[in-house]
């Protein structure tokens, strides 16, 4: 070994910590002493693993919080990656250059005799070196894992001096190359914990239910040395004194948890030195052949994946914006989440507890950046690292265990495969055997339980349900295996990219869901976009002076940036609804898809009347009668009284029959034209009056970002097999469109035609180059004071491929905000395989409203089946079949080349659009591309429009 070989650096060291540290356990609430030592620290920041300058002035930040989210980007910014690391894939080793930064806090202490001293740490990103008096305490790696040092021998009466140098990146960055911003820092509490003399170092309630009995049953697991511990449960009239580090205590008949029902008790353990208190709940999980069952009950997942997001802390947990979170959730219907990709806070864990969620808990693990490296060196199969990864699983499953709401433990995410992945299952399968092992990356089921798949096709799904594997040559050796995945349970710990609008068949998959035996339901990627608050916009990966970065990737949820419920959001709730109705000749057949608990929490509504319903226990159904009234009303499903989660009132489920309402005739025959309205149709053949002109063809949308991405296969041009895993992905859509250049259509006018009762105009439009056309014919009448126009668009045979929509342009002056009403439908933007929200009715608004702001300025708006518009100026009544419409002040083209909406012009026209078609949104970003059932091929349309301005 050459003498200049630098010594090894704790940055590049593996071991999952140094010092004294504490067994992983429990977080626990204690009447024990906790200091927080939150707040203001000294701080300053050097740009290599040597530290900043030793001279350098102290600043101060806030703990918790991540140092590149400071004011004015004075400690650096922020970097988006999503599979690739930012730095050459040479573990152990990270670039010399490495934002390290010292913190520094002093506190008065008074240690007393006998009792020990820990100090927690809930995340820091990524290595920190604690010191404290001068004296180095340990090392702490695991960015969202807790860690505990034991510092009694360390702390002094007095003042104590405390230091914690933070670096950016270690040898454990390589474990933590999950999809989301690089925010190092001190982002999670800091506290000093009392441990008294004689104390409960941790505890493991473990509420099994008996499914027989309805009993409930608490096997207890004590660390202490200090006998006996009283256990009580004050609402079941329990107590017991335990004389050994385990107990199984019967408790008699007990309320189950559910996430439907998520029945908690209270119970204290004490002994002479400490009290604990925790609250339980009852439930048993199993895994039973191919049905994973909660209280004996197969599980229907309705989940979201959610990561620790705030647009302006980060990662930073902020109690009451998570539990918004939750409780958004909850409305929308969603019965489970997914910990992506590594526990949260604790707090969360409890919130999800007493709402009611199925938990999968996940482990702070990703080293997906060496897939790009063909997984050559991947940790998750180098003994090097085995230790790592063990010290990694036993630190997130001793923190949570106690919680009802986990129903499984989650290895990790993307990191391939290998012997560590199987070791840590191992280790969680002896620890606890009562929950299963779930990870997606172990396909063929090698150590774990749940049969898990992201972003597969439905196809896919009746594959693996019949025990065939993907048809790709790679996987060809392994399909042996496939028949013996069949007799498990499935699930989609991703699926539905909720990137931009979309995503698009949802109902699809929850039918595939349902119906499917070995599945259980999958997991919405993901909850929220991940968008920094940055002035007027938020920011995604290339707002920022980085290298390179994934760009929007990182908006990609069911909320907005700023916590807003997106069109999805709408659309899944209603697809997932516990409560589905189906209404036909005003039968109405009522569901209870529940886990747990009847129907006796909720009112039953036709346009606002209350009707009965008997109650149904979960599985049963009821067809009543509707009432009388209108042809169609709107039957909605409410709650009856406040919930933790809902005020009383709260919607679950909305339904309406819309089969028999018959489009509007079309007026008939023509009265001579006026001269005012002869005069507002131009030499063209359009409208031309001062409120309303046009119209204009289109066959083009500003490109959604599933509109835009290719990397998942495509139902076009037969290429299905690209969609389960065979054959190459082909062109996305807006390549598509724009190699048939719809976004440069020319006009030519064919003819205009003049009689006393009509005008006729005839305009071909064409791209350039292209000899592919559609002809469009206006024709303009005047019926009972109305002005008339009955168009049609018939293209010719050249046209090879889809479009994004069938519509015709009109413009209206801007001159500033302009209410609007429609009879159509709503209340939100809908898509052709993304509808499940909307439903008929009279709705207003004001017309910026109906677009919803996206990370990325993209196609937005549509609403499908307008049957009259009513604009200060302009009403507008549809005949025969109802085109769609969409209002917005920019066109597409203006709205395809900005990057965020804070970038779009002023604009002094609004742009309305009747489509008679648009193509589907699917789910492409990262996923199946729109599903055959709603391409859009080139067809003929028609429309007829009733005018009064
Ligand atoms: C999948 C990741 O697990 C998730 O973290 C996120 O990156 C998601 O993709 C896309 O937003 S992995 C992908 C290669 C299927």
């Amino acid at each position: 070994m050459s003498s200049n070989t630098p010594a090894i650096h704790p940055v590049t060291s593996l071991a999952p910590g140094t010092g004294h540290r504490v067994p992983p356990r429990s977080y626990l609430r204690t009447d024990a002493d906790v200091l927080s030592l939150n707040g203001q620290w000294k701080f300053k920041l050097g740009p290599t693993a040597a530290g900043p300058d030793a001279d350098a002035p102290w600043e101060t930040i806030e703990v918790p919080s991540h140092w590149v989210l400071a004011a004015d980007d004075r400690y650096g910014q922020p970097w988006y990656t999503n599979i690739e690391y930012p730095f050459p894939v040479d573990p152990p080793f990270v670039p010399d250059d490495n934002p390290t930064a010292d913190y520094q806090r002093s506190f008065p202490f008074s240690p007393r005799p006998g009792h020990r001293y820990y100090l927690r740490t809930q995340g820091i990103e990524s290595l920190a070196i604690i010191r404290l008096n001068d004296a180095e305490v340990g090392t702490v790696a695991g960015s969202r894992l807790a860690q505990e040092l034991d510092i009694t021998e360390h702390l002094r009466e007095g003042d104590n001096i405390l230091d914690i140098r933070v670096h950016q990146w270690s040898a454990h960055t390589y474990l933590e190359d999950q999809d989301q911003w690089w925010l190092p820092g001190i982002f999670r509490d800091v506290e000093i914990l009392t441990r008294p003399d004689g104390g409960i170092e941790d505890v493991w309630v473990r509420a099994d239910f008996d499914l027989v009995t309805g009993h409930g049953i608490l096997d207890v697991e004590l660390r202490t040395e200090n006998f006996p511990v009283t256990l009580s449960v004050p609402e079941l009239g329990v107590t017991e004194e335990i004389d050994a580090p385990t107990a199984r205590i019967e408790v008699g008949k007990v309320q189950p948890w559910s996430a439907d029902v998520p029945r908690l008790y209270d119970v204290t353990l004490a002994n002479s030195a400490e009290t604990i208190t925790l609250r339980t709940g009852f439930r048993r999980v199993e895994i039973r052949g191919a049905q994973w069952l909660v209280n004996g009950k197969k599980l229907r997942l309705r989940g979201v994946n959610r990561h620790e997001f705030h647009p302006e802390k980060g990662r930073v947990f902020d109690a009451a914006d998570a539990r918004a979170g939750l409780c958004l959730m909850k409305r929308a219907n969603i019965n489970a989440i997914r910990f992506s990709h590594y526990p949260p806070h604790p707090e969360l864990v409890a919130m999800c507890d007493e709402l009611g969620f199925w938990v999968i808990d996940e482990c702070d693990l990703e080293t997906h950046g060496f897939w790009l490296c063909d997984w050559r060196d991947n940790p998750s199969d180098d003994p090097r690292w085995r230790d790592a990864y063990l010290d990694r699983v036993e630190r997130f499953v001793e923190r949570d265990k106690n919680h009802p709401c986990i129903i499984a433990w989650s290895l990790g995410n993307e990191s391939g495969t290998g012997a560590n992945l199987a070791a840590m299952s191992a280790w969680i399968h002896a620890r606890d055997p009562h929950r299963p092992v779930h990870y997606e990356g172990d396909h063929e089921g090698s150590y774990t339980d749940i049969v898990s798949r992201m972003y597969l096709p439905i196809e896919g799904m009746e594959d693996l349900s019949q025990g065939v594997g993907p048809r790709s040559p790679e996987h060809l050796e392994s399909a042996g295996r496939y028949a013996a995945l069949a007799q498990r349970p499935m699930i989609q710990c991703e699926y539905a990219h909720a990137m931009g609008n979309g995503p698009g068949a949802l109902r699809e998959y929850e039918a595939a869901f349902s119906t499917l035996p070995q599945w259980h339901g999958g997991f919405v990627w993901e909850w929220r976009d991940h968008g920094l608050a940055r002035g007027d916009f938020y920011a995604y990966g290339s707002d920022f002076d980085q290298d390179f970065s994934d760009g929007s990737f990182v908006c990609d949820g069911l909320v907005l940036s700023d916590g807003t419920p997106s069109p999805g959001l709408h659309d899944l709730a209603a697809i997932i609804t516990p409560i589905p109705l189906e209404i036909h000749q005003r039968q109405l057949t009522v569901t209870n898809l529940r886990h747990d608990g009847d129907t006796s929490d909720l009112v039953f509504n036709a346009d606002g009347l209350p009707f009965d319903v008997p109650v149904l226990l979960p599985g049963e159904s009821a067809v009543v009668e509707l009432p009388g009234g209108r042809w169609s009303p709107v039957v909605t499903v409410e709650l009856k009284e406040d919930t933790a989660w809902a005020p009383a009132g709260h919607v679950l489920t909305t339904a309406q029959e819309l089969a028999e309402e018959q489009p509007s005739p079309v007026p008939r025959g023509a009265e001579p034209l006026s001269t005012a309205t002869a005069a507002r149709i131009d030499a063209d053949g359009l409208l031309a009056s001062a409120t309303l002109a046009g119209p204009r063809l289109t066959l083009y949308r500003a490109p959604t970002e599933n509109d835009r991405l290719s990397g998942f296969g495509t139902y076009l041009e037969g290429s299905v097999e690209a969609t389960r895993g065979a054959g190459v992905p082909g062109p996305s859509n807006a390549e598509r469109w724009h190699a048939q250049r719809l976004h440069l259509l020319r006009r030519r006018v064919l003819s205009v035609t003049r009689t006393d009762t009509e005008i006729l105009a005839v305009h071909r439009y064409a791209p350039p180059s292209s000899d592919a056309w559609v002809d469009v014919t206006l024709r303009w009448r005047e019926v009972d004071g109305q002005l008339l126009l009955d168009a049609a668009a018939v293209p010719n045979s050249r046209w090879k491929d889809i479009w994004a929509r069938l519509g015709l342009e009109f413009t209206l002056p801007n001159t500033g905000p302009l209410p609007v009403r429609w009879y159509g439908t709503g209340p939100g933007e809908n898509y052709p395989d993304a509808c499940a929200a909307a439903f008929v009715d009279e709705f207003a608004g004001e017309a910026s409203g109906l677009i919803t702001d996206y990370a990325v300025p993209q196609e937005s708006g549509h609403r499908a089946d307008l049957r009259r518009l009513t604009l200060p100026d302009v009403e507008l009544t549809t005949y025969g079949p109802r085109p769609g419409f969409s209002l917005r002040a920019h066109d597409e083209r203006t709205v395809a080349a900005a990057r965020h909406s804070s970038e779009l012009p002023e604009s002094d026209t609004w742009h309305l659009v009747l489509d008679v078609a648009q193509h589907g949104i699917g789910t492409r970003s990262c996923g199946p591309d729109v599903l055959p059932a709603y391409h859009l091929r080139p067809r003929s349309g028609e429309w007829h429009l009733g005018l009064r301005l």
